[in-house]
């Protein structure tokens, strides 16, 4: 009976990474009405945006400072509500406004002070589902067109778009683009829904959660390639985030709802994840989940030399390198360097010394 169970846990997590560990934040809009907070995209300053519903019922944008501290309403000028979507490294962020009913897509530039906007071509007033915007002003995101749920590719803040989809798929749902181009996504075959990572000239990889039975839905893509998303396994729905060579898997839940109620939106080149959750019914609350490092690499319990060991085995080296140890790469931006060998060194107990 045992062997049995110890048989399912190890065909139920193999694949997937086990060091990882999240500290979660709970981020609710002050001067919000209660549980309205939804928190859709994260950039590599920590800068986090969502949108809330206000004490007169609209619906707003907000921005997030990384230390959590000050929060800037976003208002699309003229608009009857505004959503806020993503946000690239430069701070510029993309959303949905609302002039009445009619939705149209806004670029808010960092300082606030300038406010583009522009129409999926052919589909003016679409339904827009969701926006991620790179530095490069290369903007992805889907919308409901023709009564179908289409996805976009647009160059220069807009000026150009095509439509686009993943050969042989009924869905493509496109969520999230970097900023070497980089775009990920679902797409749905049948019941059957799996990642894909494209590039924009079209070539693309399709990609499932090794635990997942259902469907993998990436929503966000980092600067160093790191993914995440939700994805359907055998126990319900819960959130990954991919490591940039697609080695390693996380699996984890936001603590604060039951599992299944939370949904990644975007995770920064530092693997904090951002995103919402439903504490129930029509309730949304963001959350953000930060990786804490751990220092113990070959998961033996401690962090002593032999951790170390495994950082010099492979430092220098790169994703794809001969030799390369995913396990070295503790922060998991793709190089083993310094970074990863001070995040080790620090938790090392006081006063060891390793040849
Ligand atoms: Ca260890
Ligand atoms: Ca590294």
């Amino acid at each position: 009976m045992s062997t049995t169970v110890l048989h399912l846990f190890f065909i139920t997590f193999a694949g997937m990474a086990s060091a990882a560990s999240f500290h979660y934040e709970t981020i609710s809009v002050p001067g919000s009405q209660p549980t309205t907070t939804f928190v859709n995209g994260i950039n590599d300053q920590g800068q986090l945006v969502g949108s809330f519903t206000d004490v007169s019922g609209v619906m707003r944008g907000f921005l997030l400072s990384p230390d959590h501290q000050t929060y800037t309403v976003i208002i699309a000028p003229g608009s009857t509500s505004t959503t806020a979507i993503g946000i690239n490294n430069n701070g510029e962020v993309i959303g949905v406004a609302y002039y009445l009913t009619r939705p149209t897509v806004y670029i808010r530039s960092a300082d606030g002070t300038a406010y583009t906007t522009f129409d999926i071509p052919g589909a003016p007033g679409a339904m827009i589902y969701d926006l991620s915007l790179n530095n490069r002003h290369q903007i992805t995101g889907f919308a409901q067109t023709s009564g179908q749920l289409r996805s976009f590719y647009c160059t220069d803040s807009g000026t150009s778009c095509v439509s686009f989809a993943i050969p042989g798929a009924d869905t493509t749902l496109a969520r999230g683009i970097n900023d070497s181009g980089q775009i990920v996504g679902s797409a749905a075959y049948g019941a059957a829904v799996r990642g894909f990572v494209a590039d924009t000239s079209g070539v693309y990889t399709l990609f499932d959660v090794p635990v997942a039975t259902l469907s993998t839905a990436p929503t966000g893509i980092s600067t160093n390639g790191q993914i995440a998303g939700f994805y359907v396994g055998v126990t319900g729905q819960h959130n990954f985030v991919r490591s940039p060579d697609g080695s390693a898997y996380d699996s984890f839940d936001d603590p604060s709802v039951a599992p299944g109620n939370s949904y990644a939106m975007g995770v920064n080149s530092s693997g904090t994840v951002a995103g919402y959750s439903t504490p129930s019914f029509d309730k949304y609350q963001g959350f953000m989940a930060i990786r804490t490092m751990s220092g113990d690499l070959n998961g033996d319990g401690v962090v002593d030399c032999k951790d170390v060991a495994i950082v010099s085995a492979s430092f220098g080296k790169r994703t794809g390198d001969p030799g390369f140890d995913a396990r070295a790469d503790v922060n998991n931006d793709g190089i083993v360097d310094i970074r990863d060998l001070s995040i080790v060194s620090q938790q090392l107990p006081a006063g060891t010394l390793c040849q």
